[in-house]
């Protein structure tokens, strides 16, 4: 049988990945005892891991990953080395997830919308319009129940090590939109979960998930007539100077995910995890310093370019519209849903 180009390019990357991991295991430290006894970091191995990210150098979350990356080493006096790989070098998202959940890549960051096919509790964050605005949200996220989602991904090989910042995402497409009625018939591109397919759905829309990395062509050629996303994806993809009509509903707040793989996890000391878990927390409140920075910047440089911003005033009938989306998963979602109600302050 014959391997396709991607599958081969795949299997190189995890064969690549897992050598690196192999020579990382080598490289153990000198024996030396403090003077109580504790070890002391030079007992420890030395690690080299590599992280993924699909967006390019100065995006926020690659900015987020480099700090956490930053933190580690310092924390673990240069011992532990995480090298980030962005624009998508690795692979697109759902094949990032895949090599995470085998080791061959060690940690990546990653959108809850993907993730949710991977591990079910996710899918909350891709249900329509549940949560007012971003302190809603993070409330949400730094409760108990927000930190549990993160844990539950265990369940699909990985660990989540924090959320990052990524704002509410919106419609945008190459014809003018002024109200939901509008996007009636429009190809859509979502990212690949059952959950976005059925919310285009209730809009009328005719969903397409695509990868990431293929909307700004398909938007270019007319494969799709729009897409949805947070502004700062808007804008460093360029997709605003195809898809130049903007409605700003701001359907989902799809939060970030900094992942490990569990295979590689369970190899490091007590010791080594908790300095990743904590520089992974540290990282937050400067991704999300960036993350505010960008979208600020993304809005000015769309109203430069001439893109025609609709306000939604009210989403009455875009929540109307998908009440069906959330009728259906509900009784998935209940416990989530309730302490997602009670995060509104
Ligand atoms: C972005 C997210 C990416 C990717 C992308 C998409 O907001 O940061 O990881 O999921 O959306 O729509 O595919």
């Amino acid at each position: 049988m014959k391997k396709s180009p991607k599958r081969l390019s795949f299997m190189l990357t995890a064969i690549l990945g897992a050598s690196l991991v192999l020579s990382a295991c080598g490289g153990a430290g000198d024996k030396e005892k403090t003077s109580d006894g504790t070890k002391s970091d030079s007992d420890e191995k030395a690690w080299s891991f590599r992280l993924a990210d699909n967006h390019p150098d100065n995006y926020p979350t690659v900015l987020g990953d480099k700090k956490f990356a930053e933190l580690v080493e310092q924390k673990s006096n240069g011992r532990i080395k995480i090298n980030v790989f962005p624009n998508g070098q690795l692979g697109d998202e759902k094949s990032i997830i895949e090599q995470v959940q085998l080791g061959a890549v060690e940690f990546a960051r990653v959108s809850t919308g993907p993730l949710a096919e991977f591990s079910k509790p996710l899918g909350v964050f891709s249900l329509p319009y549940i949560f007012d605005s971003s302190e809603h949200e993070w409330n949400f996220l730094n409760s108990d129940k927000g930190k549990e989602l993160l844990k539950s991904l265990e369940g699909a090989k990985m660990l989540g090590l924090a959320y990052y910042d990524s704002g509410a995402r919106h419609f945008y497409t190459t014809k003018p939109v002024k109200n939901v009625e509008d996007l009636k018939g429009h190809k859509i591109r979502v990212q690949q979960s059952q959950i976005n397919m059925d919310l285009i759905a209730a809009l009328g829309g005719n969903a397409t998930p695509m990868p990431y990395g293929e909307v700004f062509s398909s938007l270019q050629t007319g494969v799709i007539d729009g897409a949805e996303n947070n502004l700062p994806s808007y804008v460093s993809a360029n997709h605003y100077q195809v898809a130049k009509n903007i409605i700003l509903d701001g359907h989902q707040r799809l939060p970030e995910v900094v992942v490990v793989s569990k295979a590689i996890w369970d190899k490091l000391s007590d010791a080594d995890k908790k300095i990743i878990q904590e520089a992974a927390e540290e990282s937050v409140a400067y991704q999300r310093e960036e993350w505010a920075k960008m979208e600020k910047d993304s809005e000015a440089k769309i109203k430069e370019a001439g893109v025609n911003i609709v306000e939604v005033d009210d989403l009455t009938p875009w929540q109307d519209k998908v009440k069906s989306v959330i009728d259906k998963y509900y009784s998935d979602y209940a416990d989530v849903l309730d302490a997602i109600d009670k995060a509104r302050k």
